[in-house]
């Protein structure tokens, strides 16, 4: 071919490839352009070998340069990069093995050139349209979210100075409630103490009368169990008289012997009833039964009302009962015990107030230890909770403190976890939170829950889920989240270098 001939064809095929004002061959982006210019002698050189072509092999539908770049703008080398101009929305690369495949990837429908495969409209002004309204939307709402985050900084340090404050002033009256609550502890020891030795003299007092009359009732028991087995009445008690008795059957065979009863009767043939109330009794009262009357044998059937006796031995019983009742305290140990339970209240009272204010102190100190986030923004979000049902439960979060979950049927709740830490990435650590030690899981880890935070005008759970079994997600809006916009983020989305 001559070279003339050459020359005309090249100018042609240039014409074919190059598309635009600025002259670049297809699937170039501008900034590339200058590298897709004709050389010397209307070559072109690879980028990244040291191929050199005529430049008409430039998108000429076969791979060349060994590195693919002289096809910018077809499919014939593989895992390149087509791009796409899209005029009017976002310009982007694509696989240029999608390059006239019969498929429209890019809005401009430049992708798709080789029109009797496809015709593919170019929606790129409708899509950057909406993509530019979108914008501004989310632009707006990261402003309002920014504004309400700056009042959340504002208040977080407000909460954080006040609760500073709070602590110093109450140590301060901790420390005056504390010398109040050791005086009263002093009043109320120094009252106490002839309170007590009252009271032990009166129950001690009681307790002798107690044992007077337990002794005089077992006196009185001797004697009767003393004339109720002096059955010939000779104010004796032999061991014959005993031997009828089978309460006296020590070793419980069944029959009562002459040993048996010797034993109980030291040793002698008889007693007199002295000898009997001083040695015997004694040996004898824990197993002793009076014997069983005649009347008292008969048999259950004999369901007769109570007798005047039944009448008197309950009356009786009343007054032994009423007998072990202490009598009350004489009137000066009453005003002791009146002076020492107003001591006791008043220390009871400054001990209570010390408690509550040491509360008080705990909690002020637990807010100022939690780390809210770099400016406290987060600090808006302590002491409040949030929920969110999907079908099967409803999870809460409550920030700084933990999640939960129970069952939308019914049922008792679930500890998912108790805030653990801020757990975003290393660059953006405040963009996740981590709440772990949650109820354990059968056969599992303890349930643990991992919180994404982003911008939103309301604090609001958004989504929960259990990607891996008891590990589980939420999603939460926060204005506490929102940056403020910045004009280069903006921008550089609407004016696009390519339009
Ligand atoms: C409960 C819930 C679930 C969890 C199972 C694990 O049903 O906490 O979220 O997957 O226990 O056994």
């Amino acid at each position: 071919m001559s070279a003339m001939l050459l020359s005309v064809l090249s100018v042609v095929v240039t014409i074919l490839v190059v598309e635009g004002a600025i002259g670049r061959p297809r699937g170039v982006p501008l900034s590339r352009a200058l590298l897709y210019q004709p050389g010397e002698g209307n070559t072109f050189k690879c980028l990244n070998t040291v191929q050199e072509f005529p430049f008409e092999y430039v998108n000429d539908d076969y791979c060349d340069c060994d590195d693919g770049s002289d096809e910018p703008g077809t499919a014939a080398c593989p895992n390149m990069k087509f791009f796409c101009q899209n005029k009017g929305h976002v310009a982007e690369d694509i696989l240029s093995s999608r390059v006239n495949d019969g498929y429209c990837d890019c809005c401009d429908g430049s992708d798709e050139y080789q029109q009797e495969k496809i015709q593919c409209p170019n929606t790129c002004d409708e899509l950057g349209r909406k993509r530019r309204e979108d914008l501004v939307r989310e632009k707006e709402l990261r402003e309002t979210g920014f504004n309400i985050r700056k009042q959340y900084v504002e208040e977080g340090l407000q909460n954080l100075q006040t609760n500073k404050a709070l602590v110093e002033e109450l140590e301060k009256s901790k420390e005056q409630m504390l010398g109040e609550r050791d005086d009263l502890e002093g009043k109320k020891t120094e009252a106490e103490s002839p309170e007590k030795e009252a009271k032990e003299k009166h129950e001690k007092a009681w307790e002798a009368v107690k044992a007077e009359r337990q002794a005089a009732r077992d006196k009185l028991k001797a004697a009767q169990a003393f004339q109720q087995l002096d059955r010939n009445r000779d104010t004796f008690i032999t061991v014959d008289e005993m031997l009828s008795q089978s309460c006296f059957d020590k070793n419980m065979d069944g029959s009562v012997t002459v040993e048996e009863i010797k034993e109980y009767l030291e040793d002698q043939e008889q007693s007199t009833e002295d000898e009997f109330l001083e040695k015997i009794w004694p040996n004898i009262k824990e197993i002793y039964k009076p014997p069983v009357e005649e009347s008292e044998t008969k048999g259950d059937e004999d369901v007769s009302p109570p007798s005047p006796t039944d009448a008197a031995a309950e009356e009786k019983k009343a007054e032994e009962e009423d007998e072990e009742k202490m009598p009350d305290y004489d009137e000066e140990t009453k005003r002791l015990i009146e002076v020492a339970d107003e001591a006791r209240r008043l220390y009871d009272e400054a001990d209570k107030k010390v408690k509550d204010v040491e509360s008080q102190i705990s909690n002020a100190k637990k807010y100022l230890e939690k780390d809210f986030g770099p400016e406290n923004e987060y600090a808006f979000l302590y002491n409040k909770c949030f929920e969110y049902t999907e079908r099967e439960y409803t999870y809460k979060l409550c920030p700084f403190d933990k999640a939960s979950q129970r069952p939308k049927s019914g049922g008792s709740e679930t500890n998912l976890g108790l805030w653990g830490h801020w757990d975003g990435a290393s660059d953006d650590k405040y963009s996740a939170q981590k709440y772990e030690k949650g109820q354990n899981c059968w056969n599992g880890p303890d349930r643990s829950v991992k919180i994404l935070l982003q911008c939103g005008i309301e604090n609001q759970l958004l989504s929960a889920s259990e990607p891996s079994r008891c590990e589980y997600q939420f999603e939460f809006a926060t204005p506490a989240r929102c940056t403020q916009p910045t004009p280069e983020e903006y921008q550089m989305n609407y004016d696009h270098d390519e339009l």
